[in-house]
Parts: structure tokens; C-alpha cells; sequence
């Protein structure tokens, strides 16, 4: 499937299901068929890379690349759906709960699992908080976020303190910015 049809799918879908109801068959049925998502991938050799495939009003597609070793923060998502289907390797997500309000202390993971290539994640922050880094290898992963969102909150492990952080891409389109 190219990268253009699964743009017109997801986007045909959340018109018709602001839910997203097939997301994650749409996201299955694009893995399994090709590596359309090859252009878009940027290589960081400090951090995970956020590449934008596509972004509208109601969504925005990217594709992440998580180098070996490479981790996200402990992070919430503004209230947004988030679908994250694995691509290439394989990558692990550890949940975490929202620490309590004035809790001063580490947060405990509540659950973790690796997701090999082909595997489609749902987070939402009714379930909790995440980070995801890549698992035995660089791994590669595509996320659709509806709606966007640029900025979102992330926790640090030790104390639970809250931060700000504005969300950046590496790409646009498979062009570096
Ligand atoms: N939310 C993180 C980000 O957009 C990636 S973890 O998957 O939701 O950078
Ligand atoms: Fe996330």
C-alpha cells in the first residue's frame, strides 16, 4: 500500500469514525503490505526521530525512529488517540499510572510488552502514561495521533515532577527541517 492510499484511508475513517474504530486493521493491512513508510526514515545518533508523514486537522502520521538504546520520556498525550504500529523491529512500551496529585516519589511501571513488527498499539491518557524505546535493536515505528498536538507533558521517573516539552519533527515529508 503506498503511503498516499494509507493517508486517504486514515483519513476517510476518522471522518467516518472520529474514533477510529478500523485504525488499527488500516494500520495492519498497510505494514503487511510493502515499506512504503522506507523514505520518511531519519536517523538521530542521540535520540529517537519524529518524521511527519501527513498532518491535518483531524490527524497527524508519523513515522518514529528509535535507534538502539533509544527511549522516549515518561509522557502523557494531551488527551489524544494515539495508534503506534511497529514497522520494522520490534519496540517496547512500559505503561505507567498518573502519579497522584502533590505525590512526590518514582513511578512505578503498572505494564510493559514488546511489540514485534506488524503489532498495532492503542495509548490514551485514560490508560495511563508511557515511554516506548526500541527493543533488542534500532527499531521503527508509525503513529497516528488524532487530533495533532505539538506540545505534551512528561514525567520524570524519580519524582513524578511535570514537564512541558513542545514536540519537534526531524522531517517533513522525508525532507530533514
Ligand atoms: N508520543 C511520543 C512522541 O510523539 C512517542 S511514544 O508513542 O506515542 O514523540
Ligand atoms: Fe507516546
Amino acid at each position: 500500500m503506498a503511503v498516499g492510499d494509507l493517508v486517504a484511508r486514515l483519513e476517510a475513517e476518522l471522518a467516518r469514525d472520529p474514533a477510529g474504530g478500523r485504525v488499527t486493521e488500516i494500520l495492519e493491512a498497510f505494514v503487511s503490505d510493502g515499506e512504503g513508510w522506507r523514505p520518511y526514515v531519519h536517523w538521530n545518533e542521540t535520540r529517537y526521530t519524529r518524521n511527519r508523514i501527513a498532518r491535518t486537522d483531524a490527524f497527524e502520521l508519523l513515522l518514529l525512529c528509535w535507534g538502539e538504546g533509544q527511549e522516549s520520556s515518561i509522557h502523557a498525550h494531551e488527551g489524544k488517540d494515539c495508534w503506534l504500529a511497529v514497522v520494522d523491529g520490534a519496540i517496547e512500551e512500559v505503561q505507567f499510572a498518573f502519579p497522584e496529585t502533590g505525590a512526590r516519589g518514582p513511578l512505578e511501571p503498572t505494564h510493559s510488552h514488546v511489540l514485534p513488527r506488524g503489532a498495532v498499539g492503542y495509548m490514551h491518557d485514560d490508560i495511563g502514561l508511557h515511554l516506548v524505546r526500541a527493543h533488542g535493536g534500532p527499531g521503527v515505528s508509525l503513529h497516528l495521533y488524532a487530533p495533532p498536538y505539538d506540545a505534551c507533558n512528561v514525567y520524570c521517573p524519580d519524582t513524578g515532577e511535570v514537564t512541558r516539552i513542545q514536540l519537534a519533527c526531524h522531517s517533513v515529508d522525508g525532507e530533514p527541517v
